[in-house]
C-alpha cells in the first residue's frame, strides 16, 4: 500500500518510478526512452553473476557454460542468417506425433503449435504461465541449435518499435528481418471481449492484416486452427471444427505501433518490473489479468496485438509466427529482471515459494494451487520438469542462461 504511495509521491516530484527496497529512481525522461529498463536489466545481470557458484544442489550451470540471450537488433548479420536457416530447418523436421494423429502437424516446428493449442487453457492466467513459457522457448532454442544455429534465442525489445512497427528490424520484410507485416487490405480494428467484469478492448486496425510476403518467412504457410482468431470489427471470433486438422492458409500480419505504444511501451515494461511486490501482481499485470487490472492488455498481450493477424492474434497458435519466440524471449527477460532484483524473495527456495494461481485459465473451472513441485510438461516434445527448477535461469537443472 504504502509502495504505491511512495510512487505516487515520487511521480509528484517529477521523478517516475521508484521502489521501496533498492531506491531506484528514474527520471520520466528515462524511463521512455528505455535507459531505465537498460538499467534494471545491467542490474539484474549482476546480480546473477554475483550468486554464480551458490545455486540449489546439484547445479552444472557455471560462468564458463553460461549462454546469454540478446536482443535481435544486436545480432551480427551472420548470426541473424543463421538464426533464419535454423527456423527454415525446425520447419522441415518431422513430427513427433504418431501419424496420422496430428494431421495439421507437418513437422516438429507445427508441434510446438500443437502442444500450446493443446494447453492454452492451462499455461496462461494460471500459475504456470511464466514457468511453462520459459521452459517452451528454452527447448525452442535448443531445437534451433541442433538446426546449426550456436547462438541464443533473441529477444524482442518491444519499447525500441512503439513509434513505427513496420521500420523495426524485426519486421521491414529485408532478407535478415522475420519478414515483413501483412498485405494491407482496409479492415476494421479488433474487438476483445474481456469477462470480469464484461468489458470490450477496443484496438484500432493496424497497418496489415492481409498475407506476409516479403523478408525470409514471405512465403510461411499456416495449418493449425484458428481455434479463438477475433474477428475484425466485431467481438465474435473464428474457429474451425477440427483445429487439430490441416488448414492450409498463408501467415498474415497486421502490425499496430498504437498497441505497442499503448500495452508494451518502455514505461509499461519498467513500471511493472518496479511496482510488482509479488508474483500475484506481477503476473497479473504483465498479462492484463481482469480479476486486478481492467481494459487492459499488459506487456505480454500488448507484444501479441502488435503483430496480430493470423496466427498471431489466436492466443492458441500464436506460436505459428517465428516472432512469438522472440516476444515471448522478452516476456522471460522480464521475469528474469524482476526477479532477480531481489531473488532472495523472488526464488523457489523463498519462504513465499513465489508461485500463484491454479491451474486453469481464470481458475475456471476451479482447480488447486499450483506448487513448485509440480511440473511442466510439453507433452510430445520432451519430458517434464518440476517447476522449482525453471525458477532459476541459472539453476542448471536444465536452465543455464542470462539476459543483456
Ligand atoms: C493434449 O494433452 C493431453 C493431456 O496431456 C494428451 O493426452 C494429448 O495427447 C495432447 N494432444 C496433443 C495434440 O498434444
Ligand atoms: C456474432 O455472433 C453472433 C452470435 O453468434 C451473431 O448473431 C452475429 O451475427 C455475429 N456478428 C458478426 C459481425 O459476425
Ligand atoms: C503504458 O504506457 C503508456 C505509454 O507510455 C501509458 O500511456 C499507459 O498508461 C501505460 N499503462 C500501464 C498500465 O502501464
Ligand atoms: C490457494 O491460494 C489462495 C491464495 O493464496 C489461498 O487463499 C487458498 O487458501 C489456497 N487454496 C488451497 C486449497 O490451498
Ligand atoms: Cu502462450
Amino acid at each position: 500500500m504504502w509502495l504505491r504511495l511512495l510512487v505516487v509521491v515520487a511521480l509528484l516530484c517529477g521523478l517516475a518510478l521508484a521502489t521501496a527496497d533498492a531506491g531506484y529512481a528514474y527520471s520520466q525522461a528515462e524511463v521512455k526512452s528505455g535507459k531505465a529498463l537498460s538499467s534494471l536489466s545491467q542490474k539484474a545481470y549482476s546480480n546473477v553473476m554475483s550468486r554464480m557458484g551458490q545455486q540449489a544442489k546439484g547445479s552444472t550451470c557455471t560462468a564458463k557454460n553460461i549462454r546469454i540471450r540478446k536482443e535481435w537488433r544486436t545480432l551480427a548479420s551472420q548470426d541473424k542468417k543463421s538464426f533464419i536457416d535454423a527456423v527454415k530447418c525446425v520447419r522441415a523436421k518431422p513430427s513427433l506425433y504418431p501419424a496420422g494423429a496430428v494431421p495439421g502437424s507437418k513437422s516438429l516446428y507445427d508441434d510446438f503449435i500443437a502442444v500450446h493449442l493443446n494447453q492454452t487453457l492451462f499455461i496462461h492466467l494460471t500459475g504456470t504461465f511464466l514457468t511453462w513459457h520459459r521452459y517452451y522457448i528454452w527447448w525452442y532454442e535448443k531445437q534451433l541449435n541442433t538446426c546449426g544455429y550456436s547462438g541464443t534465442l533473441p529477444y524482442w525489445e518491444w519499447g525500441l518499435d512503439v513509434n513505427k512497427v513496420e521500420a523495426s528490424p524485426i519486421f521491414d520484410g529485408s532478407p535478415l528481418s522475420l519478414g515483413g507485416n501483412g498485405k494491407f487490405i482496409p479492415h476494421a480494428g479488433l474487438m476483445m471481449p474481456q469477462p470480469i467484469p464484461p468489458t470490450v478492448i477496443s484496438i484500432p486496425p493496424g497497418t496489415g492484416s492481409g498475407c506476409v510476403t516479403t523478408g525470409p518467412f514471405g512465403a510461411l504457410t499456416m495449418r493449425l486452427g484458428p481455434v479463438a482468431m477475433p474477428n475484425y470489427g466485431s467481438t465474435n471470433s473464428t474457429s474451425v471444427a477440427d483445429p487439430l486438422g490441416d488448414n492450409l492458409r498463408c501467415l498474415k500480419r497486421d502490425l499496430n505501433s498504437f498497441v505497442a505504444a499503448r500495452y508494451s511501451s518502455f514505461r509499461n515494461s519498467t513500471s511493472l518490473v518496479l511496482e510488482s511486490a509479488d508474483v500475484e501482481r506481477f503476473q497479473a499485470v504483465m498479462q492484463g489479468d481482469p480479476r486486478y487490472v481492467t481494459g487492459e492488455l499488459g506487456v505480454h498481450g500488448g507484444g501479441h496485438f502488435t503483430i496480430g493477424g493470423d496466427p498471431g492474434s489466436d492466443p492458441f497458435i500464436s506460436p505459428g509466427d517465428p516472432v512469438f519466440y522472440l516476444h515471448h524471449s522478452q516476456v522471460d527477460r522480464l521475469y528474469w529482471i524482476w526477479q532477480n532484483l531481489d531473488w532472495t524473495n523472488r526464488q523457489a527456495y523463498s519462504p513465499l515459494f513465489n508461485v500463484f494461481g491454479t491451474s486453469t485459465f481464470l481458475s475456471f473451472p476451479p482447480t488447486t494451487n499450483v506448487t513448485v513441485d509440480d511440473n511442466i510438461d510439453l507433452g510430445v516434445l520432451t519430458t517434464p520438469v518440476a517447476i522449482k527448477n525453471l525458477m532459476d535461469t541459472i539453476g542448471g537443472l536444465p536452465l543455464c542462461y542470462v539476459y543483456l
